[in-house]
C-alpha cells in the first residue's frame, strides 16, 4: 500500500528526497532539543550484536534444583527470589573463562558495527564496578573484575561501536524501582529516589568511567513518566551528548525507532533509523534447555529482510555464567560475517529497496546502485525487478565481478543469474542508468520460476483490511509476531491483492490463518479470475489476550487450500478475500500463497 507513494519516481530523486527527509527531521529535533546526536553511524550500521550477560547466566534457568523455561534472565521474578537470597547468589558467580578479546574478535568477525551489552538488568546487579551499590561483579563475586572495561576498550580497538543496556525502571533489588512486588509494595514506591540515588549515578559512571559511549539501550519503561524520561535522556545528553538513547526510554523520546522483541514492521514507519532486536534463540539471557538457534540462512534471512525496510538488526547471544559464548552463536555469527565480507557493500549503509517486493529475495539501494539479494534462487535464475521502467547498465555478482545478462522480457526487466552460481546468497550488484524510472509496480508477480507467490499484508492493494498484530509466547518472553490481514468482519469489507501473472499455469491457493472458535465456522469466499470459491474458516485455537507477560499457547497457523486455478494467460489478475458471512473479523489471515500445482 505504501508503495502506490513512490510512483515513477527517479531513483536518483528518490534516495536525494530519503536523505532530505531525514535532514529536515534531525533539524527539527535539534531545535527542539538543543543537542544534536548524530545518528547517522546507526542509519548506515545495519549490524549489531545485543549480549545478555550477568548473575543469571550462571543460573541458565535453574533455581532451588527447578527448571524454568524460557528466557531466564528474568529468572528472579519467575521463581519470586527475595532479593537477599538471590544477592547472596552472586558468589557462585565467577566467569573466569570471560576473555572481552575474544568477544571483540567474534563480533569483528561478524561484520556488527556495534555491541550493545547488559550493564544491569532488571535484576539490579550491576556488570561494572559501581560505587553506587555493591551488588555488583567486582564487590560481589568472586571474579573481582569489572568486564566492561575491557569490553570496551577492545571493542574501540576494533573500531566496533559499544553501547549499554540499563534497565531504568525495572530494579527487582531496590524497594523505590518497579517490578518486584513480591517483596515490596508499590504503593510505598519512592522511585524518584531510586532514580536520584541508583539509576542516575550509575548512568553517570557508566558514561564517565569508560570512554566514549555510543548508545544507552533502556528497557521497559513501563509506566516511566514522561519528566522522569525526560530527566534520563537529559542526563545522558548532558554527560555525553554524542551518545544515542533507545526507544524503550518510553514517551517517545528515543533517538531512532525500535520495534518490540522479535519483530520486523510490515511497513517501516517514517524516515528515522530503526532497529529490529533479534535473539539468536529464544532466551536472551544463557539457558540450559534452548537450542533454538538459528541458522546461518535463517539469520540472513532476518538480515535481509531487516535492511531491504531499511533498519539495523541487532543480534543477540547469551554467553554462560563462565563467559562463554555459546559455540552455536560463535558459529553462526562467525557465517554471517563470511557472508558480509564478501556482500557488505550490498550491507553497511544502504537503503531500503525502492521497489516493490520480489520473490526471490530482498533489495537494498544506494544512489545508482541496487543490491539483488538472492535468498531463494529460482531455477532459471531469472531474477524479476518489478518497476524498473529502464533497463539497468550493468549487472555482476559482488563476490566474483562476474558480468550478467540483463533482459527485457514482455513490460518487465529481468537479471540473469547462472545457475551455476554456487555461493548461499548470492548478491547481484546493479549499476542503474541516471535516468533510470521506478514505476512502482503494484502487483504481485507470479511465475512458476518462483513457484508462485505469497501474498501479505503489506502487498495488499486495495479492499479495506486492516495489520492485525499478534504476538505469542511459547515459554515465556519468548516473543513471535505476526502481521496478519484482519479487520474483515463483514461481507463489505475486503483484501485485493492485484497479481501479474507471467506465464500460464496451473496453481493452488492456500490461505495460512489461526483462528479462535469465535472465528471458527464463519463463511469466506476468494475470489479469482472471475470465480468464487467458498470456505468455511477452521479453529485452530484461542489466544488469551491480556497482559503482556503471561504464559500463553503458541498460535497455530494452517494450510488451508481453497482452489485450484487455471491461468490460461499472463495477464493481470486480482484476488480477493471477503467474509461471506461474518461477525468478528474472518481468521488472523497470516499469508495467501499461490502454489504451482503440477
Ligand atoms: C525486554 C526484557 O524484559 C528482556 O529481558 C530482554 O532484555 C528484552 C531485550 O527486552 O523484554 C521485553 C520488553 C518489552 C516487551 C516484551 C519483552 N513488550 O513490550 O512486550
Amino acid at each position: 500500500m505504501i508503495r502506490r507513494l513512490f510512483h515513477a519516481v527517479l531513483v536518483a530523486v528518490f534516495v536525494a528526497a530519503i536523505s532530505f527527509l531525514s535532514a529536515c527531521e534531525a533539524s527539527e529535533q535539534a531545535s527542539a532539543e538543543e543537542v544534536v546526536t548524530d545518528v547517522e553511524w546507526f542509519r548506515d550500521a545495519k549490524f549489531g550484536m545485543f549480549i545478555h550477560w550477568g548473575m543469571s547466566s550462571q543460573l541458565g534457568g535453574i533455581w532451588d534444583g527447578k527448571r524454568y523455561y524460557g528466557i531466564t534472565e528474568w529468572l528472579m521474578r519467575r521463581a519470586k527470589i527475595p532479593s537477599a537470597e538471590y544477592k547472596a547468589k552472586s558468589v557462585e558467580f565467577n566467569p573466569v573463562e570471560y576473555d572481552a578479546a575474544e568477544w571483540v574478535a567474534v563480533a569483528k568477525a561478524a561484520g556488527v558495527r556495534y555491541i550493545v551489552i547488559t550493564a544491569k538488568h532488571h535484576d539490579g546487579f550491576a556488570m561494572f564496578d559501581s560505587a553506587v551499590s555493591d551488588f555488583d561483579i567486582v564487590d560481589a563475586t568472586p571474579y573481582g573484575e569489572d568486564p566492561l572495561k575491557a569490553l570496551t576498550e577492545e571493542a574501540r580497538k576494533a573500531g566496533i561501536r559499544i553501547g549499554f543496556y540499563y534497565s531504568q525502571y525495572q530494579d527487582w533489588t531496590e524497594k523505590d524501582a518497579a517490578g518486584n512486588e513480591w517483596e515490596f509494595d508499590p504503593d510505598d514506591r519512592n522511585f524518584d529516589r531510586y532514580l536520584a540515588e541508583k539509576a542516575m549515578p550509575q548512568l553517570e559512571e557508566l558514561l564517565t568511567n569508560y570512554g566514549p559511549i555510543d548508545i544507552i539501550w533502556f528497557d521497559t519503561p513501563g509506566d516511566l513518566s514522561k519528566e522522569n524520561a525526560e530527566q534520563l535522556r537529559a542526563w545522558v545528553k548532558e554527560l555525553q551528548p554524542n551518545c544515542l538513547v533507545s526507544d524503550r526510554i518510553g514517551h517517545d523520546l528515543g533517538d531512532y525507532k525500535g520495534y518490540n522483541d522479535g519483530e520486523i514492521p510490515a511497513v517501516a514507519e517514517g524516515e528515522r533509523p530503526w532497529e529490529a532486536i533479534f535473539t539468536h534463540n529464544d532466551s536472551w539471557g544463557f539457558s540450559y534447555f534452548d537450542y533454538n538457534f538459528k541458522s546461518t540462512s535463517e539469520v540472513l534471512e532476518l538480515l535481509i529482510s531487516t535492511v531491504s525496510k531499511g533498519g539495523n538488526l541487532m543480534l543477540n547471544i547469551g554467553p554462560d555464567g563462565l563467559g562463554r559464548i555459546p559455540a552455536p552463536s560463535a558459529a553462526t555469527f562467525r557465517s554471517v560475517g563470511e557472508w558480509l565480507k564478501v556482500n557488505g557493500e550490498a550491507v553497511y549503509g544502504t537503503s531500503a529497496s525502492p521497489l516493490g517486493k520480489v520473490p526471490w529475495g530482498g533489495i537494498t539501494a544506494r544512489p545508482g546502485k541496487l543490491y539483488l539479494h538472492v535468498l531463494h534462487p529460482p531455477a532459471d535464475g531469472m531474477l524479476i525487478l518489478p518497476g524498473l521502467a529502464t533497463k539497468p547498465d550493468a549487472a555482476r555478482v559482488l563476490a566474483t565481478g562476474e558480468k550478467l545478462k540483463v533482459r527485457r522480457d514482455g513490460g518487465d526487466i529481468f537479471v540473469e543469474l547462472p545457475a551455476s552460481e554456487g555461493s548461499s546468497v548470492p548478491v547481484v550488484a546493479v549499476d542503474l542508468a541516471a535516468d533510470t524510472a521506478i514505476e512502482v509496480d503494484d502487483a504481485t508477480a507470479v511465475s512458476a520460476r518462483y513457484d508462485g507467490a505469497r501474498l501479505q499484508f503489506e502487498d495488499l492493494d486495495g479492499g479495506d483490511a486492516e495489520l492485525a498484530k499478534y504476538r505469542t509466547m511459547h515459554y515465556f518472553g519468548d516473543w513471535k509476531h505476526y502481521h496478519t490481514v484482519g479487520g474483515l468482519t463483514s461481507p463489505a469489507n475486503s483484501a485485493t491483492w492485484n497479481l501479474r501473472v507471467l506465464e500460464p499455469g496451473t496453481y493452488k491457493i492456500v490461505l495460512n490463518y489461526s483462528a479462535s472458535k469465535e472465528q471458527a465456522g464463519q463463511e469466506g469466499v476468494l475470489t479469482i479470475a472471475g470465480r468464487d470459491f467458498y470456505f468455511k474458516v477452521l479453529e485452530t485455537g484461542e489466544l488469551s489476550e491480556g497482559e503482556a507477560f503471561s504464559p500463553r499457547k503458541p498460535l497455530m497457523f494452517l494450510d488451508h487450500p481453497v482452489a485450484v486455478v487455471h491461468f490460461d494467460q499472463a495477464g493481470d489478475y486480482e484476488l480477493t478475500v471477503r467474509p461471506e458471512v461474518a461477525n468478528t473479523s474472518l481468521a488472523k489471515l497470516l499469508f495467501v500463497d499461490i502454489r504451482l500445482h503440477d
